[in-house]
């Protein structure tokens, strides 16, 4: 199946909708393209690496730096007092402390920063300096945290109707709860900054960062500078994923304070264990619901508690939380709802944005109480699922933003015919009746994902366009490019915009003194936001060309056009480098800032309600997986996923990032469990304890189409963002797992499966479960007279 028709786009001759290779792939397999480390290092760079605290919670009594200073190689020792401005780098609220003089609030926080030589002196000695503290009681469980009311901010909920009441007059009632896990983001590349000093004094950064901008304003914080004291420059990360749009900040910030003090160029390269261990992850979270709904499966009302542990300080909590609310209904409708969020404090590493915000945390919960549902009434959870879908007149969100694209319903369609779900679906109930020990299982989850940044003055973009006298083009713009392809679809754009070649057009480093005042690059609105300022750019420069066409030709403005690297006009045509030529000979200006910002976007907090989401990106996954209920081992067989990009800029891209992220969401739900010691400290630190998907892991049979409809909001060419709405089409193996557990109840029986659904967790539930259809299934196992006369067993029936 291939649902995508490019034809539509390649037949206007542009660049948009064609599958040009990402525009470092060929430097990125040659190694030839550079990341922060690989820039030569100016003469005379030193190196820095930080102190870390020894427990989780408590204060600083004395530090003993003898033995780290005399180490060969030691320039300098900085702690809090070295800072001459700001020491709270918190992104948007205090807490963030870049060094800490006296309260410790997570192992492993930083307290000292070492420079040295060569980097394995600074980190020889870092781990010399011997740091006494006077320990205090930790909060490391999010119930406790639950129970003390320790938030980092206020608890905040969105409703919409009596959901209290609603699930009261419901025929049926059910509730349950989940833990939900964290993820390390394993981005290949780790964190990473270089600095450097200009002529005048100023602060040159190089930053592995999501958000330059931040960046920027945080070492100039720190050093009590203006901004424009410092410039930020970002080529290329080797992957973000969330992950470096604030915790990229304090390496920068400290090899920044350490060049402003010894005037020399310093960099900060953090080793894998260290990485894990200083830096937020995704939130892990404890939710819990209460559902009403009728016969039929159709909800009435829900109530819905998510608990984001936001470890010890705010960072970018509020944010991420809001879209763990704003994601609880995920595909579905519910007439009255109610959705609490708390925001809750702990003493671990500040946890962070990770792919999807905080919405993955809070759809799973959707997926729970379709698939409860099903359990509960016996149901196929697909059935359950569809009939509660939004559609026309179901509508509304418990934010209050009404549904308008109503596309899913259709694409399930589509998929359960193509990949054949009831076929296999029955298949599937015959092999597990069978099979003694390898159950099967399938599941097919919807996924619709809110695009704009839900704080809403992010949602603006600049650009900055040269166009060379020889007809070639200079792109720059405020988005980060960390492989998702940014770079490769705004020059797509931008070449398409000129008619000219994809090849003509070359992209830059991203840089604070190029565009200013830019958004982290993030919230999947890398394109939408950036394109559209490269376009508006680039229409800029084309609205002089073609005036100047008609009036140095005397042709009508009209019957100018720009196709095939040519400029066509009602009295002749000549090349689009001839033009430029010909166009800065006559004194045009061929360069331009572009600008954009999000239209239509309102979202009022105090009330809870608005249209937070310009549109949303819609996908659908079909995930067939077998466990093995001896051990719990569990593999995806096959996945078929059917999903939205509105009209794709790059069809290519965009496979590439469905099934990047689908995978990714795989692993989360999965294999990647998080683990601290009783100590606060944290246990899994590397890839030998923290299981990523590897390519064995990827689906045997793996196929990924677009779902070729154009975005009705005006973005860019009809685009849709792509970069994180995929990866939530994971909850489709995770409720396949829960799906093959259920056939040991013959599928009248849920049960729970926390995340990862490692094979302890899954053999658990395999466990419970059994001993569920033990005591409620006893006329079912009639044969095993043990069972029929076990006591407890019988009192069931
Ligand atoms: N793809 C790659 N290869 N590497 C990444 O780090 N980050 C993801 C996604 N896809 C990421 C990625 C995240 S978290 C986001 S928000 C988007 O890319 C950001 O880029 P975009 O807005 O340009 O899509
Ligand atoms: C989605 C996101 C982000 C978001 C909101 C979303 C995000 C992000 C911020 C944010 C919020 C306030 C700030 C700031 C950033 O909000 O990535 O600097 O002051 O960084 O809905 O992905
Ligand atoms: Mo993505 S989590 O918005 O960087």
């Amino acid at each position: 199946m291939r649902h995508f028709e490019m034809d539509k786009l390649q037949a206007r001759g542009g660049s948009v909708g064609q599958s040009k290779h990402h525009e470092s792939a060929i430097k990125q397999v040659c190694g030839k393209a550079n990341y922060v480390d690989d820039f030569a290092e100016p003469a005379g760079c030193l190196h820095g690496y930080p102190v870390l605290a020894p427990v989780a919670a408590g204060f600083i009594t004395s530090i003993d730096t003898k033995e780290a200073e005399s180490l060969k190689g030691v320039i300098r020792i900085f702690s809090a007092k070295d800072v001459p401005g700001k020491i709270d780098i918190g992104p948007v609220f205090p807490g963030d402390i870049l060094l800490t003089d006296h309260e410790i609030e997570y192992f492993h926080q930083p307290v000292l920063f070492v420079v040295a030589d060569s980097y394995d002196t600074a980190r020889t000695a870092a781990r010399l300096v011997k740091i006494n503290c006077e320990e205090t009681e930790a909060v490391l469980d999010i119930h406790e945290a639950i129970e003390k009311q320790h938030w980092v901010r206020p608890p905040h909920s969105l409703q919409r109707g009596d959901a209290a009441s609603a699930i009261k007059s419901a025929k049926h009632q059910i509730s349950g709860e989940l833990m939900v896990g964290g993820q390390e983001h394993f981005y290949l590349e780790g964190q990473v900054a270089m600095t450097q000093l200009n002529e005048d004094g100023g602060i040159f950064v190089q930053s592995s960062s999501q958000h330059p901008t931040e960046v920027q304003h945080l070492v100039a914080k720190i050093l009590k500078k203006p901004f424009n004291f410092v410039t930020v420059e970002m080529r290329r990360m080797g992957g973000g994923f969330g992950g470096k749009e604030t915790q990229a900040a304090p390496w920068a910030c400290l090899a920044a304070l350490a060049t402003y003090h010894l005037e020399s160029p310093v960099k900060v390269r953090l080793a894998r264990a260290d990485d894990f261990r200083l830096t937020g992850k995704r939130h892990p979270f404890y939710n819990n619901y209460t559902a009403g709904f009728d016969e039929n499966g159709l909800i009435e009302g829900v109530h819905i508690e998510v608990n984001g542990n936001c470890g010890y300080s705010p960072d970018l909590s509020d944010a991420i939380v809001d879209r763990a609310m704003f994601h609880a209904d995920n595909a579905y409708y519910y007439p009255a709802a109610k959705i609490v969020g708390n925001r809750c404090k702990l003493n671990t590493v500040s946890h962070t944005a990770f792919r999807g915000f905080g919405g993955p945390q809070g759809m799973i919960m959707a997926e729970l109480i379709m698939d409860d549902i099903a359990a509960k009434l016996g149901q196929d959870p697909l059935t359950i699922r569809k009939a509660n879908l939004y559609r026309p007149g179901r509508d509304v969100t418990p934010y209050h933003q009404k549904v308008e694209q109503h596309v899913l319903a259709g694409m399930i369609e589509t998929l359960e015919k193509d990949a054949q779900y009831w076929e296999r679906k029955e298949a599937i109930k015959a092999f597990n009746k069978t099979s003694p020990f390898v159950k099967k299982g399938l599941a097919m989850t919807p996924v619709k994902f809110g695009i704009s940044f839900t704080v809403q003055h992010l949602n603006q973009a600049g650009a900055l366009i040269h166009v060379y006298s020889d007809g070639s083009i200079h792109l720059n713009h405020g988005g980060t490019e960390m492989g998702q392809g940014l770079n490769t679809k705004v020059a797509q754009i931008v070449a398409h915009a000129f008619g000219v070649d994809f090849e003509t057009v070359g992209v830059t480093a991203t840089r604070t003194d190029k565009v200013p005042n830019t958004s982290p690059t993030a919230a999947s609105s890398g394109t939408d936001l950036n394109g559209m300022a490269a376009l508006n750019a680039a229409n800029t420069i084309k609205d002089r060309l073609i005036e100047f066409v008609a009036s140095h030709f005397s042709v009508e403005a009209e019957s100018v056009e720009f196709n095939d690297s040519k400029i066509i006009h009602a009295k002749g045509e000549m090349s689009f480098s001839e033009l430029a030529e010909l166009a800065y000979m006559n004194r045009i200006s061929l360069s331009s800032t572009g600008y954009y910002a999000t239209p239509k976007i309102h979202y009022d907090r105090a009330k809870a309600e608005g249209r937070p989401f310009f549109y949303f990106s819609h996908g659908v996954a079909l995930s067939e997986v077998e466990i093995d209920i001896l051990t719990g081992e569990n593999t995806v067989t096959r996945a078929d996923i059917l999903h939205d990009v509105g009209n794709s800029l790059n069809p290519a891209l965009d496979i590439g990032q469905i099934e990047g992220a689908f995978i990714q969401g795989m692993g989360w739900l999965t294999t990647e469990e998080l683990q601290w010691k009783d100590s606060g400290e944290l246990a899994s630190s590397g890839p030998a304890t923290y299981k990523i998907p590897a390519i064995g892991d990827t689906p045997t049979e793996f196929n990924v189409s677009l779902f070729d409809s154009a975005n009705p909001e005006t973005s860019v060419f009809r685009s849709k963002a792509v970069g994180e709405p995929p990866f939530m089409l994971g909850f489709s193996v995770w409720s396949a797992i829960r799906n093959a557990i259920s056939s040991l109840a013959d599928y009248k029986y849920a049960p729970d499966l926390n995340t990862p659904a490692t094979p302890e967790t899954v053999l658990n539930a395999v466990v419970v479960t059994k001993q569920w259809a033990a005591d409620n299934l006893v006329s079912d196992l009639g044969s095993n007279s043990e069972l029929d006369t076990n006591e407890e067993g019988s009192s069931h029936v």
